[in-house]
Formats: structure tokens, C-alpha cells, sequence
């Protein structure tokens, strides 16, 4: 994504509002849009609000995964990605101490949905979740945990 920021937006409070410009591809755009019209946004600016808020929520929210945790890594993928079946596998086995279990769903004759459910330190938890997000022809990554308290 490509953007050019005229002023830093003001993250102390709503109150103030400083106005921003940003470049983005077409695609990305009219599919931003469409989700706004669907969910009846009065104006792009509110979407872009919430979508940022939203952004923030979650970055602190994975900064936060921190000591001992059992959580889920649920994961969607193109079946037809040449070398990621066995990728994935690959990723897991070396995490096998930490992966306890995988479930496989078929969803599409090439839309794969994968549930790991995992174990551990929650700095390696999402380092397993990153290595499995970069990978090419995985669509959406999403690690979910709770706390282990004895
Ligand atoms: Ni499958």
C-alpha cells in the first residue's frame, strides 16, 4: 500500500481532527467501499476511522500475547498454491512440540481451512502465526489464546 501522510493523525483523543491523504490501489478501494455500503457508512472517512481504531485494537491485542497460552491458529488457503500443502506441513512439524492438533476442512475443490490448536510461550506462539502468514497463497491467518494460569 502506498501512502502519503500530510499530517499525523491525533491519537490522544477524538476530538481534534487532522486530515490525512492516502493513495491506494483501485481494487483494495472499491472493495473497502462496498463493505462500507453493506454495512450503511454514512462516509468513507467514519469507515477509515473505524478500520484504523480496529488496526490498533488488534496490534496491542497481539502485544499482548505474552507467557504460557493455549490458543487456535485458524488459517484459510488456496489448495491449488504450488508448494503449500507441504510448506504448512513443514512450518508445523518443526513447531511440533508446540502444535498439539490440526483440523482439515475441504471448503472449495480449492479453498483449504485449517484449526491448529497450540501450546506455549506466546512470543513463539505468534512467530509460528507470522511464519504461517507469509506464506504465499494463504489468504487470512487469525491466533486466538488465553492465558495458562495455575
Ligand atoms: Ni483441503
Amino acid at each position: 500500500m502506498k501512502r502519503d501522510m500530510e499530517t499525523d493523525c491525533n491519537m490522544s483523543g477524538d476530538t481534534e481532527l487532522s486530515r490525512i491523504g492516502i493513495s491506494l490501489p483501485k481494487n483494495l478501494l472499491d472493495k473497502f467501499d462496498e463493505i462500507l455500503s453493506l454495512r450503511g457508512y454514512s462516509s468513507r472517512s467514519e469507515g477509515i476511522r473505524d478500520s484504523i481504531r480496529s488496526y490498533i485494537t488488534h496490534y496491542q491485542w497481539i502485544s499482548d500475547v505474552k507467557g504460557e497460552r493455549q490458543g487456535v491458529i485458524t488459517m484459510v488457503y488456496d489448495h491449488d498454491q504450488r508448494g503449500l500443502l507441504q510448506t504448512l506441513t513443514e512450518i508445523q512439524h518443526q513447531h511440533a512440540h508446540n502444535i498439539q492438533a490440526s483440523l482439515h476442512s475441504h471448503v472449495t475443490p480449492n479453498k483449504c481451512l485449517e484449526v491448529i490448536l497450540i501450546r506455549g510461550d506466546g512470543g513463539i506462539l505468534k512467530d509460528i502465526t507470522e511464519q504461517l502468514m507469509a506464506q504465499k497463497g494463504v489468504e487470512a491467518v487469525k491466533l486466538t489464546t488465553i492465558p495458562i494460569e495455575s
